[in-house]
């Protein structure tokens, strides 16, 4: 079997998840092409040794620009935070590496753009990192939208809700500066739902939006890894420069609504991440606190029996779910970024781009700059006004 030999750029959350992926992979998916594991890169040497060790990565190095240069690398994995992507998927495409880059793609829509560029330029395969459209209920849903079982659609209303900054104690991690963010709540976690809209219901043409820093300051971090910082308190405080919280309204080209809502600070809320939608012939809700159901709700059901049904999404009628167990037996979190990797090997054995690639990503960035945009403005933004 042919290898796509891959280099790696971080180590944290997301590397552990594309690492698990990568390993995974040919155990459950035989005839796919297998990511060969080569070499891992990051900052912190024991760091990253460490790292190498336990996801099983046969080298380490603490210098991306030779990573890039390397003959035996095929493909460049960037997981690293936000701030970085731009310059190492850019020098990556010009060394004619194939890239997969975790969402966001860039701080701002100008550097996905140039990010998109370089890809394009380099004819290099590029996928970007929104691993929740992989998830079996998720493709049901669309599924049933491209068929017209829900018929035309009106709503489209997600949410997003995490608690982890209700603590004002809790430290001044990265994701709560911008200039290595690019933004808060509405980047990180409205960047999914919005993708999810873009996959599911297609382009938004106008937006509206509030947002709120609820706690503007907060303790400055000693160590940070993953999504959690600690802090002495010996530091003092720096400001909190991304939004807690983003809501917006949208308009979609198919004359469907869609109401958006991101927050780190839904009291209770670990990491809801759910979507409903309703149409002239049923309706669908998912939520990914039970990612294996997608409850329907069809208006041509007998009438005595009508309600919204739970389907579990295991059954082989089911994406990607005839290659892990008999029906009924769940999957979780870890396997939509497999599934996500059978997408991106796929791509190379079918000759053509993946999806979602980096055309996704800057669409996605530039619905985040139309919200901020008319916050800013306090006023309705059309989507080509960014043109
Ligand atoms: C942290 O808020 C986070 O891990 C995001 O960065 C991810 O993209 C999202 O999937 C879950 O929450």
């Amino acid at each position: 079997m042919e290898n796509i030999k891959i280099g790696m750029v971080g180590y944290k959350f997301m590397g552990k998840a594309h690492s698990h992926a990568y390993r995974d992979l040919p155990l459950f998916f035989p005839d796919t092409l297998r990511p060969h594991m080569k070499v891992i890169c990051g900052r912190n040497q024991n760091d990253v040794a460490k790292a190498a060790t336990q996801f099983g990565w046969e080298e380490y190095t603490t210098d991306w620009k030779t990573l890039l240069q390397r003959e035996d690398i095929d493909l460049i994995d960037i997981n690293a935070p936000s701030d970085v992507h731009k310059e190492i998927a850019i020098a990556a495409a010009q060394a004619g590496k194939h890239i997969f880059c975790e969402k966001p793609l860039a701080l701002t829509l100008r550097d996905s753009r140039d990010i998109l560029e370089a890809a394009e330029i380099a004819r290099v395969k590029h996928m970007i990192g929104f691993n929740y459209r992989f998830a079996p209920a998720v493709m049901l849903a669309k599924k049933l939208i491209d068929e017209g079982r829900l018929g035309k659609i009106y709503h489209f209303r997600a949410w997003f809700l995490q608690d982890w900054l209700v603590d004002p104690n809790f430290p001044l991690a990265w994701r709560l500066q911008k200039e290595i963010a690019g933004s808060g709540s509405h980047g990180d976690l409205g960047a999914h739902l919005i993708d999810m809209a873009h996959y599911l219901i297609g382009n938004i043409t106008e937006v509206i939006g509030m947002n709120e820093t609820f706690i503007k300051e907060r303790p400055i971090s000693d160590n940070m890894t993953g999504l959690s910082a600690t802090s002495s308190g010996h530091r003092g405080k720096g400001p909190v420069t991304v939004d807690d919280s983003t809501l917006f309204l949208a308009r979609f080209e198919n004359g469907a609504l869609g109401s958006f809502e991101s927050t780190r600070f839904a009291t209770g809320h670990r990491s809801t991440n759910s979507f409903e939608i309703n149409g002239s012939k049923g309706s669908v809700i998912f939520d990914f606190e039970r990612l294996n159901e997608l409850q329907v709700y069809f208006t041509d059901d007998r009438e005595d029996v009508q309600g919204f049904r739970r389907v579990l999404a295991t059954d082989p009628a089911h994406a990607f779910a005839e290659a892990w167990w008999p029906p009924g037996h769940t999957i979780g979190y870890e396997h939509t970024f497999i599934h996500e990797i059978v997408e991106l090997m796929n791509s190379f054995r079918e000759n053509r781009q993946p999806i979602p690639n980096f055309k996704d990503g800057v669409k996605c960035q530039q619905v985040l700059e139309a919200v901020d945009l008319s916050i800013e403005n306090r006023q309705w933004i059309h989507l080509s006004d960014l043109d």
